[in-house]
């Protein structure tokens, strides 16, 4: 019931959100947002409830997950990202923002110790982080390039956690966005 409800709200945002991939002058990126949990097969922090092909263009959106202990990341949900263009992973920048239940537990530098950058921010001010903000997507050479990634995590209550990516070329969230594409996760004991 609450996994439909959880389908529900998705498939709402959707229709909100329908992404319009378009470019315009400013940076937009040309790509079309699409958002996924990434079960991270074969980790620790595998995540067996999500689709094992689970990806930009096959995306699980909707995950239940057990809350990490005090103080602990050990139940962290790897969330990635892509902008798609005609089958390409086109570039960025671009935002996670978080919002319900929980945080986003990691937003990391892009491509280390290169010029890109993120900002991992909480811009409600109630001390739990909530926009990552990246510069461009992951330039590493590790698996995961051309793709954004954040983690996001629980220490409770249990609830629903809702976190949205967009193209944010004014890094400010994505409120203001219409290229965007959504996952949720719901926390429980
Ligand atoms: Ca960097
Ligand atoms: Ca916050
Ligand atoms: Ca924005």
């Amino acid at each position: 019931m609450i996994r439909r409800m959880l389908y529900v709200i998705l498939a709402a945002l959707a229709l909100v959100s329908a992404s319009t991939g378009l470019a315009n002058a400013t940076g937009e990126t040309s790509g079309r947002a699409a958002s996924y949990i990434d079960p991270d097969t074969g980790a620790v922090t595998e995540n067996p409830d999500v689709n094992p092909n689970s990806e930009c263009e096959t995306p699980d959106r909707a995950d239940a997950q057990m809350i990490s202990p005090v103080g602990s990341t050990a139940n962290n949900v790897h969330n990635d990202a892509c902008f798609l263009q005609r089958g390409e992973r086109v570039n960025g920048p671009a935002s996670f923002q978080s919002s319900g239940a929980g945080y986003i537990s990691a937003c990391p530098d892009p491509d280390g110790a290169g010029p890109e950058f993120s900002m991992l921010s909480d811009r409600n001010g109630d001390g739990r982080a909530d926009l990552c903000y990246m510069s461009a997507y992951q330039t590493t050479g590790l698996p995961g390039d051309f793709e954004f990634h954040a983690r996001l995590n629980n220490n409770g209550p249990v609830g629903v956690q809702l976190v949205v990516f967009c193209s944010d070329v004014d890094a400010n969230g994505c409120r203001d966005e219409t290229n965007k594409s959504s996952i949720a996760i719901r926390w429980v004991r």
